[in-house]
This record gives structure tokens, C-alpha cells and sequence, in this order.
């Protein structure tokens, strides 16, 4: 049983080969080993529509695409996921598990694309009207050891594509978000061993869900 009735909104972030979706595997099998009820999705995408614009935004083109068209992408594509699933989920207790959300925003758009964090920060305020993750996991990592990993995969998508420094810069503000929210960042050393990362995973989840869960 829950502390409250509110569903937990749980997000997990990180730069190009962190590891995120190994660990999303294993983040599932701890709520599922709590019995937490939860629906897992991602961003951008988690509704039809929102993965429509996803592949807008992921797929190679000769086109330059603007930097606010990209912005308002995401937050069309966010608006549409938060409608149709995030709030309905925890409206009706569900706990809700998501592969990004806004910290990958401001990470990229904000820092890699260089746009404004205030023009960012008026948009999650129209979209999200003051709903905000309840625990963020980062997974960290020097960036040339994600690209390298990342890089195994077959074919690389419009971000990967992007050069180390853009990711430096992703990186970066991902780390000054954590530092400014430390009550809602946990940052994990995603450079150890898969059972290394998993362990710090599993303390940060057991700890959250021992305060967030009653008997
Ligand atoms: N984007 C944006 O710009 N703005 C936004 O607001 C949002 C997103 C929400 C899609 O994201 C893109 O959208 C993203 C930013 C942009 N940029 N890109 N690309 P995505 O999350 O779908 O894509 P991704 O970042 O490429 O994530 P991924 O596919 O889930 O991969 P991953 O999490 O980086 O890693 P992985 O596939 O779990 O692991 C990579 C490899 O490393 C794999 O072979 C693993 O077996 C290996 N691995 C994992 N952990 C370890 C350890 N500990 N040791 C050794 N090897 C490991």
C-alpha cells in the first residue's frame, strides 16, 4: 500500500549510452519485486501521436530542423503523453516509470542546442501546470565511454549523430539540474560494472520506496 493515494512519477536520465534502457529492466523488476502498480513509457513518445513526433525528431534529415522547431516538438509530443497517460496513471495511483522527461530538455535543447532555459521553463510551465518528477534517477557517465558504447548500435539517430562537445554540454546540464535539486536527483556512477550500477540503483529505489510505501 501506498503512503497516500497519489501514483509516484519516477524518471530516469542520462546522456548517449548510460545505460538506460539496460537498467529501465531492472528498475522494473524492483517495483515489481515492492508490488508497486506501474505503467512504463518514454519521451519523447508514450502515446501514438507523441511517437509520431518522436520519429519526427529522431530520424536523419537533410533538412536543418530549427532549434525551437525541435523545442516545440517535444512539448507538443510531452502535452500529448501527459494528457493521455502521465496524469491519468497518477490520478488513479499509478506510479509511473519514464525513460526521460524535462531534465532531457533542458540537458539538450537548453544545453547541448544552446537555446534559453528561461524560454524552456515557460514552456514546462504551460505543459506541465506544476507537475514535476518525484524522484529522477541520472545515470552519469564520461561522455567518450556512452559514445563508445552507443556507438556499437547499427545505425545512429539525429542526436547521436551530434558531435562529443554538444554532449559535454548535455552532460553539464544535466549535472548542474542534479545539484540544484539534490531532494529529487539521484545521481548514479554509471561507469562500474552492470552489478556495480545496479547496486546504487537499488539503493536509491529501496530507500525511496521505503518512505514512500506503507505497510
Ligand atoms: N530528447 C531530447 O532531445 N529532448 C527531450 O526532451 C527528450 C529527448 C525527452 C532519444 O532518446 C533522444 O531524444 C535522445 C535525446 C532526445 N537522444 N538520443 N539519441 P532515447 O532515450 O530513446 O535514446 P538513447 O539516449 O540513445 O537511449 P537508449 O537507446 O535507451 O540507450 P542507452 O540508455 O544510452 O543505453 P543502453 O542501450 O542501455 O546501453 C548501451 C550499451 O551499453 C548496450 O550495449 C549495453 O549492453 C551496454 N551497457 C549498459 N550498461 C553497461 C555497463 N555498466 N557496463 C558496460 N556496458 C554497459
Amino acid at each position: 500500500m501506498q503512503a497516500d493515494n497519489r501514483g509516484r512519477f519516477i524518471t530516469l536520465e542520462g546522456t548517449e549510452g548510460v545505460g538506460k534502457s539496460t537498467n529501465l529492466q531492472f528498475i522494473q523488476s524492483v517495483l515489481e519485486q515492492y508490488k508497486v502498480q506501474y505503467q512504463l513509457t518514454r519521451e519523447p513518445g508514450g502515446t501514438p501521436l507523441a511517437e509520431e513526433l518522436r520519429e519526427l525528431l529522431l530520424t536523419n534529415r537533410e533538412e536543418r530542423v530549427a532549434e525551437d522547431a525541435e523545442l516545440l516538438l517535444v512539448f507538443a509530443a510531452r502535452a500529448q503523453h501527459l494528457s493521455q497517460v502521465i496524469r491519468p496513471a497518477l490520478e488513479c495511483g499509478e506510479w509511473v516509470l519514464c525513460d526521460r522527461f524535462t531534465d532531457a530538455t533542458f540537458a539538450y535543447q537548453g544545453g547541448g542546442r544552446g537555446l534559453d532555459n528561461q524560454l524552456i521553463a515557460q514552456l514546462e510551465t504551460t505543459v506541465q501546470r506544476g507537475l514535476q518528477p518525484d524522484l529522477t534517477i541520472l545515470l552519469d557517465l564520461p561522455v567518450e565511454i556512452g559514445l563508445a558504447r552507443a556507438r556499437q548500435r547499427a545505425e545512429l539517430d539525429r542526436f547521436e549523430n551530434e558531435q562529443i562537445e554538444f554532449f559535454e554540454r548535455v552532460r553539464s546540464a544535466y549535472l548542474s539540474r542534479a545539484e540544484s535539486d539534490p531532494q529529487r536527483f539521484a545521481v548514479v556512477d554509471a561507469s562500474g560494472t552492470l552489478e556495480q550500477v545496479q547496486q546504487q540503483i537499488r539503493d536509491v529505489l529501496s530507500k525511496y520506496l521505503a518512505e514512500n510505501l506503507a505497510n
